[in-house]
């Protein structure tokens, strides 16, 4: 088959790159090299790189076509991609290539670069993981689908006015996207609302999923993948030409608007009712859209349902898209007419379930009134899910009237509401958390009765990031290093190999040129002083990661230093990215009152030199790529039980950071690997936080007894930083959640251990060293291996 349409290929010179380019630039910008724009040039450069992955992708279907494989779908409400210029120049391999021909438009490919906007699709942690894994699928050549929303606004961009956080919204796609095929042929019809009547559900409001696609290039090899955003559109001729016409402009775009408004934000504000029904309607559109297109993809080459979850295995990443489960029931009862139990069948042994968390507040649940207005016949199918779980669980263990009650999909006080976890659960054949702890804790706590029931449903599968974006990519100068060092650039696709790195550890000219890559990349963060240590704690803002113990540390810093300045120490620049939720206004706070010590450490000279603490808005996949080469130490400091796995750990620890800790999430397997030595442990492990928790905790008995802990509540107390955070430290003291108090004493101590590590350079560097070269198990390729053999047993299928 001639997959080329009789072109030719496309080249692989400078010459012949510039002369695309070229022809990009005069046939689809329509301008040429006298008056191009640094957008025509960058949009340029982009479209001829995406030809080269396009070829590769019409290969890459075809090949699938081929062979009928069998799918793994991703349903994600998130996707933090990350910008995707650089990314797709080293993963078509016209990275050399692109100054020379840019340079012929009169631009520098740094012009270029910054006008590559990255698509804030995602929030945190789960969307980067998101496109981390489908960087992996598409690297190991395994036929994937990744499902999203293409929100016209992405998270909000961060700004501070006067110290605290305003949101403003994110634009991202105001040029257009020059990454994105449209597929509008490929639109789906989704409904909402409406009444069961004897023929069924009949909607009350329809609206059109709209798809695009962006490609997923694997590195190292032919497959290009992609992900398939929708966007919702009114259905056609919604216009309302007769109120237009009589002047009523408003209104004749009332449905419109109305349709258009579900695709618009990402996490609408839930403050509100509408807001949240906004946010099923979100879902459910997603799960809608991205199912229907499965089945159409399913019937390219099967005909029998039978085989339909041989060909196919749909991800639910968290509970965002668990109405997959009532909705595919509902395709397969309700429209292709199967029996209930036949539907049900399929079903279960489609579906999997990632757990992302273990607190209880972010475990989904929807009103019943509300589920069941907006989506009626869902309802009715949730409810006879239910019937058979419930009969199961009192087959099982009879009397167990409570045991009946925790597992039942619908909570009854005190109000009744739909169970999205306990759904995820019953409707899929494996669930798995995303570190060994939480995995564990999943089982013995929030999944507990399930885990009694189904033993076997349950695993594992441990976060990992893409090497390829995090070290290659956002750390080229430690990637030649690490390349020269161990002989090759094999370790990009098989990140075990960095174990080789180790002897190096005991070399002293690679630890010199360590430090020197370690340094370059500081510089170009451009934070001051390369030789101070570079402290970073970049994730989202949330009382249990705990910026606040990082927060009262800085203050004791300050403290001592302002005390005594000769005896200080090491000098450190602390710096926090990382945005809060809209409504969480305890995390502003938070936020608020950094800024505010921020500025007064700013303002006193006796710092100079000394301490500082920046932090640069607007956190980011382009900030993070950043920071993290440059970062010495990495403040992972949640209070243990509490974070699911984090994955920023990983990043920087593969960057050559040393972790400061506590035994939360991922944390743990992380020193389990770069070994005891080489991390720094603090705070009450999970079984001491919860029987904390459990007892008559009294956080001021901490304060009364900790000088150095009083004088930094107090400094805040008493107005030291304008009088800002004033119920930050009152909150710390009557209620303290997370225990900060509790765990500061061994913070700080631990803390001076980092300082006087930090003044041996030669012994630092080692272990940073070590944390690379043992890190090689946190890559999402391993993730993906280990999703393949523990849910998906999916093959790949190479491009010949
Ligand atoms: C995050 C978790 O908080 C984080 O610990 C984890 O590393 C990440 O997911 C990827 O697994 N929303 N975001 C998360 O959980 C939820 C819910």
């Amino acid at each position: 088959m001639d997959l080329r349409n009789g072109l030719r290929p496309l080249g692989t010179t400078p010459d012949e790159f510039q002369r695309d380019l070229l022809s990009n630039l005069y046939y689809r910008r329509g301008t040429t090299v006298e008056s191009a724009s640094a957008q025509d040039a960058y949009e340029t450069l982009a479209l001829t790189v995406r030809d080269r992955l396009a070829e590769r992708r019409a290969r890459t279907a075809a090949a699938h076509y081929e062979s009928n494989p069998r799918w793994v779908y991703y349903l994600s409400a998130e996707y933090l991609l990350g910008p995707q210029l650089e990314q797709n120049l080293l993963y078509s391999g016209t990275t050399e290539l692109a100054p020379a021909a840019l340079k012929t438009l009169g631009f520098s490919p740094e012009e270029v670069a910054a006008l590559d906007v990255e698509p804030g699709l995602g929030n945190g942690g789960l969307g980067r993981l998101a496109a981390c894994l489908l960087d992996s699928l598409a690297t190991l050549d395994i036929p994937a689908v990744g499902y999203g929303i293409r929100y016209d606004l992405g998270i909000f961009k961060q700004e501070f006015d006067n110290g605290e956080q305003v949101e403003r919204p994110d634009d991202w796609a105001f040029q257009g996207d020059p990454w994105e095929f449209p597929a509008p042929d490929d639109w789906q019809m989704v409904g909402f609302y409406g009444f069961l009547g004897p023929e069924g559900w009949v909607p009350g409001e329809v609206v059109h999923g709209e798809p695009s696609h962006l490609l997923i290039p694997g590195y190292g090899t032919e497959t290009v993948n992609i992900v398939r955003l929708w966007r919702a559109r009114a259905a056609r001729a919604s216009f309302d030409l007769r109120r237009f016409s009589a002047g009523q402009y408003a209104e004749a775009v009332e449905e419109a608007v109305r349709a258009e408004n579900i695709s618009k934000v990402l996490y609408p504000d839930d403050s509100t009712d509408m807001g949240r029904e906004l946010r099923l309607k979100q879902q459910y559109f997603l799960v809608s859209c991205s199912l229907r297109d499965i089945v159409r993809r399913f019937r390219f080459r099967n005909a029998d349902w039978d085989d339909f979850p041989a060909k196919t295995v749909i991800q639910l990443n968290d509970t965002h898209p668990t109405l997959a489960i009532p909705e595919l029931m509902r395709l397969l009862v309700d429209e292709e007419k199967l029996e209930w139990e036949h539907a049900w069948s399929l079903v279960r042994r489609t579906f999997a379930y990632t757990c992302h968390t273990l607190l209880p507040e972010a475990l989904e649940t929807w009103p019943v009134d509300m589920l069941g207005r907006l989506l009626p016949r869902h309802l009715e199918i949730i409810y006879l899910i239910n019937e058979a779980l419930l009969a199961e669980v009192r087959s099982r263990f009879p009397g167990d009237l409570d045991r009946v009650r925790r597992m039942s999909l619908i909570q009854e006080e005190p109000q009744r509401r739909v169970r999205m976890a306990n759904l995820a659960v019953t409707g899929t054949f494996a669930v798995n958390g995303v570190a060994e702890l939480h995995s564990q804790l999943l089982t013995s706590t929030t999944f507990a009765d399930f885990a009694a029931l189904w033993p076997d449903r349950f695993t594992n599968v441990t976060n990992g990031v893409s090497p390829r974006r995090f070290v290659r990519l956002a750390n080229p100068g430690l990637s030649t290093l690490i390349t020269s060092g161990l002989g090759s650039d094999a370790w990009l696709r098989d990140l075990s190999l960095l174990s080789g790195l180790a002897p190096l550890a005991d070399d002293p000219a690679f630890r010199e040129q360590w430090r020197t890559e370690r340094r370059h990349a500081k510089e170009a963060l451009g934070l001051g002083d390369p030789g101070a240590m570079l402290d970073v704690m970049i994730k989202r803002f949330h009382e249990y990661k705990r910026q606040q113990l990082k927060l009262l540390h800085v203050i004791t810093l300050y403290h001592r230093l302002r005390d005594n300045p000769e005896r200080f120490g090491v000098p450190r620049t602390v710096l926090f990215g990382g945005k809060a939720a809209p409504a969480y206004y305890a995390a502003k706070s938070i936020i608020r009152l950094i800024n505010a010590v921020a500025a007064a450490i700013e303002a006193d000279p006796k710092a100079y030199g000394l301490l500082r603490v920046v932090f640069p808005p607007n956190y980011n996949v382009t900030l993070a790529e950043k920071i993290i080469p440059a970062a010495d130490l990495s403040e992972q400091i949640s209070m243990a039980g509490k974070e699911a796995s984090g994955t920023g750990n990983m990043k920087l620890a593969l960057n050559g950071a040393l972790t400061i800790g506590t035994l939360d999430g991922a944390n743990v397997e992380i020193r389990d690997r770069v070994g005891a030595g080489n991390f720094f442990l603090f705070g009450l492990d999970t079984p001491a936080a919860a029987a904390l928790r459990a007892s008559d905790y009294r956080p001021r008995t901490y304060y009364d007894s900790d000088d150095e802990l009083r004088a930094a509540l107090d400094a805040i107390l008493s107005g030291a930083f304008g009088g800002v955070g004033q119920e930050v430290a009152h909150s710390l003291l009557d209620r303290d959640e997370y225990l900060t108090l509790a765990d500061y004493r061994s913070y700080v101590d631990k803390q001076d251990e980092v300082a006087a590590a930090w003044e041996d350079q030669e012994h630092w560097t080692r272990m940073s060293i070590l944390n690379t070269a043992n890190s090689g198990f946190f890559s999402a390729d391993r993730t993906v291996a280990d999703y393949l053999s523990r849910i998906w047993h999916a093959s790949p299928v190479r491009l010949s």
